[in-house]
């Protein structure tokens, strides 16, 4: 591969074969030093938010059917950042930190001067689980009503040369009203193909479908990459129907075309809600989303401790030493690093079943069932996931800088 570093071919390729031989969890295999990202993946829920603004206009919709389409267009916004963030800033995929049991972040995302009716958004994240890794989230513009709880796996296997990931797990999300009951979405996750591998300059490509399920529609999202129906990287045709047995709108159907890192546009709308969702340019051209448009704003991380620090297991405070190794080439320091957290973690998980107890996760309980999945599910019957539910416990100790920020 030519992205390779000379002194690393050799890892790599191992690296390489240790994958194609191995199915389950990729995050435990160690990759030579020039993969590696200094970022955590308890830092990846905040993809979810980059555009506040977006995100806060859901709260706007009038009704049902808007609301579809702009929690579409929301959802597609937040894709560049979830998918190719890293090669932008990093030149390719890289192999992200793995996080520990008990891992936190939390973070916000101030309204701009402009405009201080959007409110705040605030992020919560805790590593659930370590083996699988698993990763939960509340993402929340009190504000506006808008609740975003989720929680992530990945199931990796090799094929043709790529990794397939298969992400375990979904999202819902809540839109309060004042005077009716509140609205629920089930946001499912698409499968990620990761392509380039032997070059050393992975990238992800999204395939198959993934749904946005509630508020009286279905929509259905299905991505393709080069060489499929428009022979480009990163397409994908939305498309938005009522749900089964919503009467009047039964003929209602919107379809959207595009690429999810540039630009989509209607390429069929039968309701009369588009118009408001239409974004008109200079050049007379008619578009539903242009990434360009849209400011990312990056989350600002907060220490969760009151006191403005950050405890110990708080991302960017746990990993501290190992992401400056990483981002300064001092690999020796930072697999040092890397081993004296796993180490701990060990010890921890041998105290822990030498006295019978379990770590006491902050915000989350596992379930076997959750009723908002079971609902919303049934709209297309999707397959019933065997993995445990995390639910975000409203009762337990708040955080104080997270309430800070939302007053
Ligand atoms: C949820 C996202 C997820 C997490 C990452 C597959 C992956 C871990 C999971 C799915 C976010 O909402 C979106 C984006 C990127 C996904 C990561 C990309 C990736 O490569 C890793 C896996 C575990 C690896 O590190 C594979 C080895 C590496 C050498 C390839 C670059």
């Amino acid at each position: 591969g030519e992205a390779v570093p000379a002194a690393q071919r050799g890892s790599w390729s191992s690296f390489l074969k240790s994958i194609a031989s191995f199915s389950g969890d990729l995050s435990s295999l160690t990759a030579p030093p020039f993969i590696l990202s200094p970022v955590s993946l308890t830092e990846f829920p905040a993809y979810w938010c980059e555009h506040p603004d977006i995100f806060a206009a859901i709260a706007d919709a009038p009704d049902d059917e808007s609301r579809a389409l702009a929690v579409l267009k929301w959802f597609i916004c937040t894709l560049k950042g979830q998918y190719t963030s890293r090669n932008e800033s990093m030149g390719s995929e890289k192999k992200p930190l793995n996080p520990v049991l008990g891992e936190l972040f939390y973070g916000h995302w101030p309204p701009p001067a402009s405009n201080p009716k959007q409110g705040t958004t605030t992020l919560l994240v805790e590593q659930v689980s370590h083996h699988p890794p698993i990763t939960a989230y509340v993402i929340e513009n009190k504000s506006k009503g808008l609740r975003l709880t989720g929680h992530n796996a990945q199931k990796t296997s090799f094929s043709a040369g790529s990794i397939i990931v298969k992400q375990i797990g979904h999202a819902v999300l809540t839109v309060s009203r004042p005077s009716s009951s509140p609205v629920q979405y089930l946001l499912t996750l698409p499968k990620l193909r990761i392509d380039g591998l032997w070059y050393g300059s992975p990238y992800i490509e999204l395939a198959e479908t993934s749904y946005i399920l509630g508020g009286g529609f279905v929509t259905a999202i299905e991505y393709k990459g080069k060489g499929y129906f428009s022979g480009k990287s990163h397409t994908f045709k939305a498309t938005v129907t009522p749900a089964p047995g919503m009467g009047g709108a039964a003929k209602v159907e919107h379809v959207v075309e595009g690429t999810w890192h540039e630009r989509s546009k209607f390429v069929k709308s039968s309701g009369g809600s588009a118009k408001a969702h239409v974004l008109q340019r200079a050049n007379g051209e008619e578009l539903f989303h242009d990434v360009a448009a849209d400011g990312k704003l990056e989350v600002t991380a907060l220490g969760g401790d009151g006191t403005g620090g950050m405890s110990e297991f708080e991302t960017r405070k746990l990993w501290a030493a190992v992401a400056k190794g990483i981002r300064e080439g001092d690999f020796e320091t930072a697999s040092r690093e890397k081993s004296r957290i796993e180490n701990d973690q060990r010890q921890r998980r041998r105290d822990e079943a030498a006295a019978g107890s379990t770590w006491p996760l902050k915000h989350f309980v596992p379930e076997e069932s959750d009723p908002v999945y079971e609902r919303l599910a049934r709209l297309v019957k999707l397959t019933p996931p065997t993995e445990d539910f995390y639910v975000f416990q409203e009762n337990w100790p708040a955080v104080p800088v997270l309430q800070q920020a939302q007053n």
